[in-house]
């Protein structure tokens, strides 16, 4: 064979070792074995020296374009296995954002919670603050700063869980004004979430463990008019709708005068139902003035200050908002309940 034709064939050669090469490792390899210093090109090349001279030249240009044609073989190669890398890392890393995933699962706030959040927002928006206080209180805080006489029956065993110490499960948020009126000064807006206990007979609107909020303003000429406008904002803030409400007097130890404002029944429409027990209203928020002996009790001159207070029972609150027409599933734990809100 003339050398010519082994130049030619070793180029074939070259080619489809370097297109069969898959990584730039096996590439530099083949690059070596056929132009490399020691390679095959330079051991075809050794038979030149028993050429003529003008062979020589035709055989040696044919040398030259070999070594050439190879190396171009070698780039392009080189750049095809560099496309086809990202390629594949593309597609094994692309991130398609509209791709939809499979669904979380995901927990929700319990309504008592998400309608506490909600009168917080109402309430901190007319520059009330939030104040918080201990389940576990003392007979002072939750009865005997609040003007409960000694033998008031609220204070009866039946009525209250009371701790081995003396303390108790505070029966309302009440005690949490007590707190208030001993540590800030007036004036001041407070609202107080929290749970409350009582040792009651369970039914359909009566828990034993339940939730409220207080409100409580101390300031100066403080008066009926403004607890009412307070307390229409915040029912028609909650309700998003007209609302029927009463207002009766009610009597607390702690206010004077002492109202009760009931709501027209949202569950019935007023018509009548196990939540409102055939009445068609349903004692919502209780409110007054101030009592003056609280006042007094907290060490604060009565002539000056006044005061309004309310303690909103948020468990019947979200009863009415939603039409439930039994607070047994607030604490029932019952999932199908919970992921509804
Ligand atoms: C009180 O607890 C007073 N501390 C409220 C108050 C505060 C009056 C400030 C004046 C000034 P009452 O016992 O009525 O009041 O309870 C208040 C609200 O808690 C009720 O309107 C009702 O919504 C809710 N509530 C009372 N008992 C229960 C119960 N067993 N289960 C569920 N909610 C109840």
């Amino acid at each position: 064979m003339s050398l010519t034709q082994e130049i030619e064939n070793l180029i074939k050669e070259a080619e489809a070792a370097v297109i069969a090469s898959k990584s730039d490792e096996e590439l530099d390899q083949n690059k070596n074995n056929f132009i490399g210093k020691k390679g095959k090109l330079t051991s075809v090349l050794k038979g030149l020296a028993s050429l003529s001279v003008e062979e020589k030249k035709t055989t040696g240009k044919l040398a030259n374009e070999a070594q050439v044609k190879i190396e171009s073989f070698v780039e392009a190669q080189r750049k095809k296995i560099k496309e086809e890398f990202y390629e594949v890392k593309l597609k094994n890393e692309f991130f398609d954002s509209l791709k939809s995933l499979p669904p979380l699962e995901r927990g929700t706030l319990h309504p008592i919670s998400q309608i506490q959040y909600e009168i917080e927002d109402i309430f901190t928006s007319m520059g009330f603050s939030i104040m918080d206080g201990p389940e576990v209180e003392t007979d002072e805080n939750n009865f005997g700063a609040l003007n409960f006489t000694e033998d008031h029956p609220a204070r009866d065993m039946q009525d209250t869980f009371y701790t081995k110490d003396g303390n108790l499960l505070r029966t309302h948020t009440s005690a949490i004004q007590v707190r208030a009126l001993r540590n800030l000064k007036p004036p001041f807006r407070i609202i107080a979430p929290g749970r409350v206990f009582r040792y009651e007979e369970v039914d359909a609107s009566h828990e034993n463990t339940f939730y409220q909020v207080e409100g409580m303003v101390v300031g100066e000429g403080i008066s009926i008019a403004h607890l009412i406008y307070t307390m229409e904002t915040l029912l028609s803030r909650i309700f998003r709708r007209e609302v029927k409400t009463r207002l009766r007097p009610g009597y607390f130890p702690f206010v004077e005068p002492g109202f009760e404002l009931d709501i027209n029944c949202l569950v019935c429409e007023g018509k009548g139902c196990s939540v409102c027990k055939q009445s068609g209203w349903l004692e919502l928020l209780p409110c007054g003035l101030v009592h003056p002996n609280v006042l007094e009790h907290a060490k604060l001159d009565s002539k000056k200050w006044s005061g309004f207070a309310f303690g909103l029972g948020l468990d019947r609150l979200v009863m009415m908002r939603y039409g439930i027409n039994d607070i047994r599933y607030f604490q029932s734990g019952n999932l199908r309940f919970l992921n509804q809100f």
